[in-house]
């Protein structure tokens, strides 16, 4: 169908000024709202990791990417009722304390959500207590933890043994990422993964998902 390329295409080549119109086109034309996403979006943010992952594109086109597909989603999402779309999974996600990058995290988020992922995004500065709370009230399936400074990367260790304390560690798998962080750290403080960039968390999420 035509016009579930040209939406796609939007996407990967990060189209934001015209992509609600489109959108609004598509709906128009009768499609459904969820064929938007698994017909169009999903499979978009799918080229746009495959492109970063070959060098062919670099933050900033994957940021534009992400942004479009956001900005359909926002027309969508009101549509869909409540069950229509099928979930890859939930991922809970937050910037550990004292911390206030986001742009990284942001992304990973982004790009989870547009690989199918319900993401709930405690944004920046995360207390290990609100991240326990957290795991505890929705039960995600993931509980993804960005750091990029030094200092703030114990924070991410903190957490897991919070979860231990609380009894809910093994109710959720853990996910570490950001500049900072590095795959021995993952290991020691007995996080589930280690993730470089965006492409590599949405990969480990769908392999975490289909076990
Ligand atoms: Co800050 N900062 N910063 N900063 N900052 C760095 C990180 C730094 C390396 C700069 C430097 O000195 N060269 C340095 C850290 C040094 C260190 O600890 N090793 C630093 C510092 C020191 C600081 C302050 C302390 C500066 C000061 O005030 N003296 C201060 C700290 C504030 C705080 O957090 N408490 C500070 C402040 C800031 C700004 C607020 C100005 C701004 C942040 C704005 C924002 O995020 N909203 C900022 C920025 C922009 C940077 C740099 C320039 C860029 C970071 C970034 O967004 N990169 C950074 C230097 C650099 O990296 N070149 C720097 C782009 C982003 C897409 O990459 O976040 O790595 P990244 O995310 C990647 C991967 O890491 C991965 O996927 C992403 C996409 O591929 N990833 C995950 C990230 N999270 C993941 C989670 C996952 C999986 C993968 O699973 C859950």
């Amino acid at each position: 169908m035509a016009l579930l390329s040209e939406l796609k295409e939007m996407v990967i080549y990060g189209n934001m000024a015209g992509i609600e119109e489109k959108t609004k086109e598509c709906l128009k034309q009768g499609l459904q709202p969820s064929q938007l996403i698994s017909e169009a979006l999903i499979p978009a943010m799918d080229t746009v990791g495959e492109k970063y992952k070959n060098g062919e594109i670099f933050v900033p086109e994957m940021l534009v990417a992400a942004k479009s597909m956001q900005l359909s989603m926002g027309i969508l999402k009101p549509l869909i009722a409540a069950g229509d779309l099928k979930t890859a999974g939930t991922v809970l996600i937050g910037t550990v304390q004292g911390d206030l990058h986001d742009i990284g995290k942001n992304l990973v988020a982004m790009m989870l959500e547009g690989a199918g992922f319900q993401v709930v995004d405690l944004g920046t500065d995360v207390a290990p207590e609100v991240f326990v709370d957290k795991v505890r009230e929705i039960n995600p399936d993931i509980l993804g933890m960005s750091a990029l400074l030094t200092t703030t990367v114990p924070q991410m260790g903190v957490v897991v043994e919070a979860l231990k304390k609380a009894g809910l560690r093994e109710n959720v798998k853990v996910v570490v990422g950001g500049a900072a962080v590095t795959p021995e750290y993952a290991i020691q403080i007995g996080a589930d993964g280690y993730c470089p960039d965006a492409t590599g968390a949405v990969d480990w999420a769908r392999q975490v998902v289909q076990k």
